[in-house]
């Protein structure tokens, strides 16, 4: 590597309160409607770029040479990276999870957050967070909103804008008071059946219920963002579930479906049901893996964690609200 083009950045995972469910423009990773996210705290990548004089570009993920699509999407995004430079060498990138990878847990939202950033400091690019955002944007959706920290808006964008690329960016949501935890219940860590980017295509192409869903979770964006205005975590929590809720029915509807929701899953749920019945405030959310990840109160999350793991008997993970991307400083 050569010393000066090299660069270390790390960034966290987000859970989406309002879920970014299907692509208008796979290229371009533009989304059909907005959605709205919590950084955690929890689970950090983080992704070391060096620029090198070798041919082609070598990435170890976790300890061992990416391969197959997990490589392609990496290399196509240096490439974007490097023709915005004007540079033309290769990189070596190094990439470490703290989180299962493909499994639901958001890792391609902290990796392309991690590596637009330290891709783009190897490089040379700007690194205003917005523009950062639309980069990272490129390289898998939920990344974008993995440049900030704490609750963040991912703009869709016109679909008539002069320029749809620039018009879709996450920014951070300043008005949003409340004090939310995210209780993750580690029900199954392998990797998914199917990758979010398949499902999402095939929910687009043939789920009936999916004009139904983007209308929902556009309602449910505005309520989201006067709930979390307000600090109303009630209203925080049931339009969460009900917009997760509603993202599993839709794919589920997908020819052929799309189910990531296992029996342990469902147990998950039906107990997450019951400690609200109970009299706890929480409410359940669930991404594209079997995982189920609970809100509640930040001052409650403890107890809540202790409740579900002696329920579900599964390892549980207690996140609260996370930092932006950053740039670290390197060993000498
Ligand atoms: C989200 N998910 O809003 C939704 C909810 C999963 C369920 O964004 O194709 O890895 O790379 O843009 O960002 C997962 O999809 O998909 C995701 P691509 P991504 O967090």
């Amino acid at each position: 590597m050569t010393g000066s083009e090299a660069a270390v950045a790390v960034a966290h995972p987000n859970i989406a309160l309002v879920k970014y469910w299907g692509k208008r423009d796979e290229r371009l990773v533009l989304p059909c409607a907005d959605s709205l996210s919590m950084t955690l705290d929890v689970f950090p990548t983080t992704t070391e770029v060096g620029l090198t004089r070798h041919s082609t570009d070598l990435v170890i993920v976790d300890g061992a040479p990416a391969s197959g699509e997990m490589e392609r999407r990496i290399v196509r995004f240096l490439d974007l990276v490097r023709e915005r430079a004007a540079r033309t060498e290769r990189a070596v990138v190094i990439t470490r999870n703290t989180v299962p990878v493909a499994a639901g847990l958001a890792s391609s939202a902290s990796g392309f957050a991690a590596l637009a950033l330290a891709a783009s400091r190897a490089y040379g690019l700007p690194l205003e967070p917005v523009a950062l955002s639309r980069l990272a944007r490129r390289g898998s959706g939920s990344a974008a909103r993995s440049v900030f920290g704490g609750f963040v808006l991912w703009h869709a964008g016109a679909p008539d804008a002069a320029d749809p690329d620039l018009a879709s960016y996450a920014e951070p949501l300043t008005d949003a008071r409340l004090d939310l935890a995210l209780v993750v219940v580690l029900v199954q860590t392998g990797p998914k059946p199917v990758s979010s980017r398949e499902a999402m295509r095939r929910t687009v192409r043939t789920s009936p219920l999916f004009p139904g869903w983007l209308a929902a979770t556009r309602a449910d964006l505005t309520a989201m963002r006067a709930a979390l205005a307000a600090g109303d975590l009630a209203a925080v929590g049931a339009i969460a579930e009900r917009n997760a809720l509603g993202m599993h029915r839709t794919m589920e509807s997908a020819i052929p479906p799309v189910n990531y929701r296992t029996s342990a899953s469902h147990q998950a749920l039906e107990e997450v049901r019951r400690m609200r019945s109970g009299g706890l405030q929480v409410w359940a959310t669930m991404d594209a893996g079997p995982n189920v990840k609970v809100l509640c109160p930040g001052e409650e999350a403890d107890h809540v964690a202790g409740h579900l793991r002696q329920l579900t008997g599964h390892t549980v993970v207690v996140a609260r609200s996370g930092p932006d991307a950053v740039l670290r400083e390197q060993a000498p």
